[in-house]
């Protein structure tokens, strides 16, 4: 891309500044000058080729440009008119030395890294403007409509916003605007020859597609006069102590946020948030890298002084804390889930006078490529295995919901909500025994063969990358459950449940409606002892599930039991009741807490469903699973739909209580 810096003036307000050497050329802080400082930063930019007009003091300035050898090819188009013309003169003049996409500037504007960033990202013709500045009475104002500048200069007030002749030009737009300045200068009307080149665009801007680049809260600034100076070099000084403050959850670190940082940084001092491991399970999925590790990672990144946690999504606790000058952001967040989190911080940002900074977000595609593998990675066997046991250890609240099949699986995957500040999602997936049978049209008593229910597992696996909890039944003989116990462990699922009872057995509901037996306590402690040792690796957690509930043994049959199964190397107890209040599963839970404070606590509260996860987690419960949801809520609106079928002679009727179609076929995607 060709810069094109407009030089030409002669900067008359300026005073004895601009008695020895154009205005381009007033020293600013740090030994620079204002076109030294934009070279730096166009050649940083990436622009090789640079055309800068001349007028009054050409020698000067072209000695000294020259001089500073930037590396970049300079071009010189000087402008013999200066004194009478204005720079629509000096543009025309400068046209056959420009192709393609251009960026134009003009030579008495100081702007930061962040705004040359923000224009040049944009994907049409822009300008810099600020939407939240005031009108300035003299300077350029844009009229901004649906986005798109219609009219730029200094009369206009209605849909305008504060405006820097800062523009990032597409070949076609230059085109226009170029051809209107060529009819003007070649009118050879004087006043034509006077005005600003922004009338010229005025009378195409409908032919262009020039949007802003938002620059608020960024430096951008023309300097006319010696206050403009002061004001202008005082807040370079302000710049360099400002503070600024970005978050990543970065479990791939890719080069997206190293360039990120390379903008944040460009803005101040930069401290780094990193995303707790409980923050980016809570609303993304357990972490590949563990915090520390990322921590030490960004650290060392250059232009990052100092990373902190943050241990939520929310922004509030680390901005009320660092209360930093800018935050950074991708603009990507401006809609979807992050949203709510965007809106906090714009409000805690305001109530201390801190800003918000959106660089334009482009997710290229060796970036979706890495965060693909990522979730690949996540779903390997020998990574998903140990999730949950790493869940427990860093939360001890975890939920888990019922999958039965692919879609089922997606669901628990991908179910989210918003919630103070936060995204709430399932933890775990349950392979219950009672819905993979139902959906098979079979009763819940093993009767589904090991070989078919890994089938699903497999199934689901292959969709999802979030820990599985599978259901085991009795476990079976104890020498089939040690097999069981090994293709488990080698699938990659990281807990089985085995109930303890023996014989035919009914699903728990039925409680004592039925006939079911509960194993010797003994027995099933050999159950446990010889699944754990058959067990390669210490991912696949084994929990034994307590029946005594259910069939009416009482309170301390089930804490002996407990005991028993712990001692026996069980990881997890559940605890299953069928009462409708939730009071005996609660009380079974402190109760095994004044002797146990540390082997993880599961139930399923189907039966007693209007307990709340806080009541159940405040008692000592850890794993919350809802084992039938998705299955109970789907049957009866199959059935409905069927029905209304059969009645209504056609499918017109159940329309309304479906998917579109237009939706289902796009559900799933294609990779
Ligand atoms: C299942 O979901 O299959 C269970 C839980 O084992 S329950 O149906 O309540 O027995
Ligand atoms: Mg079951």
């Amino acid at each position: 891309m060709t810069a094109l810096i407009l030089a030409s003036g002669v900067g008359s307000r300026m005073g004895a500044l601009t008695a020895q050497r154009p205005k381009c050329m007033t020293p600013l802080p740090d030994g620079e000058t204002i076109i030294s400082r934009q070279l730096r930063q166009l050649t940083a930019a990436g622009i090789s080729r640079i055309v800068i007009t001349t007028g009054a003091l050409a020698g000067v300035l072209k000695d000294y440009v020259v001089s500073l050898n930037t590396g970049a090819e300079i071009v010189f188009v000087h402008n013999p008119d200066y004194e009478s013309t204005n720079y629509i003169y000096s543009m025309y003049l400068a046209a056959e030395e420009l192709t393609g996409d251009i960026l134009l500037m003009h030579g008495d504007l100081v702007f930061e890294d962040a705004v040359l960033d923000i224009v040049l990202k944009s994907e049409t013709s822009a300008m810099a403007v600020s939407t939240t500045l005031p009108l300035p009475e003299k300077d350029f104002k844009a009229v901004i409509i649906d986005g798109m500048i219609t009219a730029v200069g200094i009369q206009f007030t209605e849909n305008a916003a504060a405006a820097q002749p800062l523009y990032r030009l597409t070949d076609a737009d230059r085109k226009t605007w170029f051809s209107q300045i060529e009819a003007c200068c070649r009118s050879k009307d004087p006043e034509k020859l006077r005005c600003y080149a922004e009338n010229a665009l005025n009378e195409v801007s409908g032919s262009c597609c020039i949007r802003l680049a938002d620059f608020t809260g960024l430096l951008c600034s023309e300097i006319d006069n010696a206050e403009d100076l002061a004001r202008v070099s005082a807040e370079l000084e302000v710049l360099k102590s400002r503070s600024v403050y970005i978050c990543f959850s970065a479990d791939v670190i890719h080069s997206g946020h190293i360039s990120m940082i390379q903008k944040a940084a460009s803005l101040g001092r930069l401290t780094v948030g990193i995303m707790t491991d409980e923050a980016v399970t809570a609303y993304k999925h357990f972490p590949l890298v563990p915090y520390e590790e990322r921590a030490r990672l960004f650290s060392n990144i250059t232009g990052v002084e100092k990373v902190v946690p943050q241990s939520t999504l929310s922004y509030r606790d680390n901005l009320e804390e660092l209360k930093p000058d800018i935050v950074v952001h991708g603009d990507d967040w401006r809609a979807g889930f992050q949203k709510p989190v965007r809106d906090e911080v714009i409000s805690v940002l305001d109530s201390f006078g801190g800003r918000l900074v959106e660089f334009p977000y482009s997710a290229e595609p060796h970036i979706f490529a890495a965060e693909r593998n990522m979730r690949a990675a996540l779903a390997l066997p020998d990574y998903r295995r140990g999730i949950l046991r790493k869940l427990l250890d860093t939360r001890h609240r975890i939920t888990a919901i019922e999958a039965h099949s692919g879609l089922t699986g997606l669901i628990a995957e991908n179910a989210r909500v918003y919630e103070n500040g936060s995204v709430r999602q399932f933890d775990a997936m349950w392979i219950s025994s009672l819905c993979d049978s139902t959906s098979r049209g079979k009763p819940d008593i093993e009767l589904v063969d090991m070989t078919a229910r890994m089938r699903t597992v497999n199934e689901i696996m292959e969709v999802t990358t979030k820990p599985i909890i599978f259901d085991g039944d009795t476990g079976g003989l104890t020498e089939h459950f040690v097999y069981t116990v090994r293709t488990l462990e080698r699938t990659g699922v990281s807990m089985v449940i085995i109930e303890d009872k023996t014989g035919l057995k009914k699903n728990s509901l039925f409680g004592t409606e039925v006939e079911q037996t509960q194993a010797d306590t003994e027995a099933f402690c050999q159950k446990i002892t010889a699944g754990k040792n058959a067990l390669k690796t210490d991912g696949l957690m084994i929990c034994a599930r307590i029946e005594s509930l259910i069939l009416g043994k009482g309170m301390d049959d089930a804490l002996s039991r407990a005991k028993a199964y712990t001692a026996a190397g069980a990881d997890a107890i559940m605890i299953h009741s069928r009462s409708s209040s939730p009071d005996e599963v609660l009380s079974f839970a402190r109760l095994f807490r004044e002797t146990d404070s540390f082997t993880p606590l599961v139930c399923v509260p189907t039966s007693y469903s209007s307990v709340t996860e806080e009541e159940l987690y405040d008692a000592g419960i850890n794993i919350v699973i809802y084992a039938n949801q998705l299955t109970r809520s789907a049957f009866p609106a199959m059935q409905r739909t069927a029905e209304s079928i059969l009645r209504s002679h056609s499918a017109g009727e159940c329309e309304s209580m479906c998917m579109p179609f237009r939706e289902i076929i796009r559900l799933i995607p294609e990779e």
